[in-house]
């Protein structure tokens, strides 16, 4: 999945222009997948779009359309996502700062009516700045971990297309599964006024 290719380096504001100029009908897993590897952030321009919290990672919508969204992701150390889907949405995912751990998972005995599933773990493998990356369509539960042996914080920049603001979390110890809703910390760069940052 992962290859190196001398990338551009751009500010966040051109590189999601660059984006946005890549026509719906070529908004491919391939093809925007090829940009990310051949595009990189500048990290120093991703300033304004990050926040990082105590509590959890926090979500900073950078640019939304009804294509595709973009935003950072900021990972304080030892700060780990839920094991969720993106609602069959692609995703690709770069880490102008830091390295991020990926756990793919596999649903088995799927039961709708019940909410109950086993996931098991499959494919491990990290992000970096060097190893922009995608979720996988047909195994696209996963986690994301900025573990404590990174020693540092992490900022990802993340694209869904489309756009989605809930998604399914998966519970492994009890085998279950739930709806759950997705905010963001900033948007546009402006902190939403009810975050505490706590
Ligand atoms: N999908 C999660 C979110 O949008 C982050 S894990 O990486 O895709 O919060
Ligand atoms: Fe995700």
């Amino acid at each position: 999945m992962a290859q190196y290719v001398a990338a551009e380096k751009l500010r966040i504001e051109d590189w999601v222009k660059g984006l946005a100029a890549i026509p719906e009908s070529a908004f491919t897993l391939e093809s925007v997948q090829d940009y990310v590897i051949r595009h990189a952030v500048e990290p120093e321009t991703l300033e304004q779009y990050c926040f990082f919290s105590k509590g959890n990672y926090t979500r900073n919508l950078v640019f939304r359309n009804d294509l595709f969204e973009c935003m950072t992701l900021c990972w304080d150390i030892g700060q780990h996502s839920r094991i969720h889907n993106h609602r069959g949405q692609n995703c690709w995912m770069s880490a102008p700062v830091g390295r991020l751990r990926i756990q793919n998972y596999r649903v088995d005995d799927r039961d709708a009516s019940q909410g109950t599933c086993h996931i098991v773990p499959t494919e491990l493998y990290d992000l970096d700045a060097a190893h922009p990356t995608y979720v996988n369509p047909m195994e696209p539960v996963h986690e994301v971990m900025n573990l404590r042996e990174f020693h540092q914080r992490a900022v990802s920049i993340h694209i869904y297309s489309k756009p989605f603001d809930t998604c399914e979390v998966y519970y492994r110890d009890k085998g279950a599964y739930a709806d759950v809703p997705l905010f963001f910390t900033s948007e546009y760069g402006k902190l939403n006024p009810s975050e505490k940052l706590l």
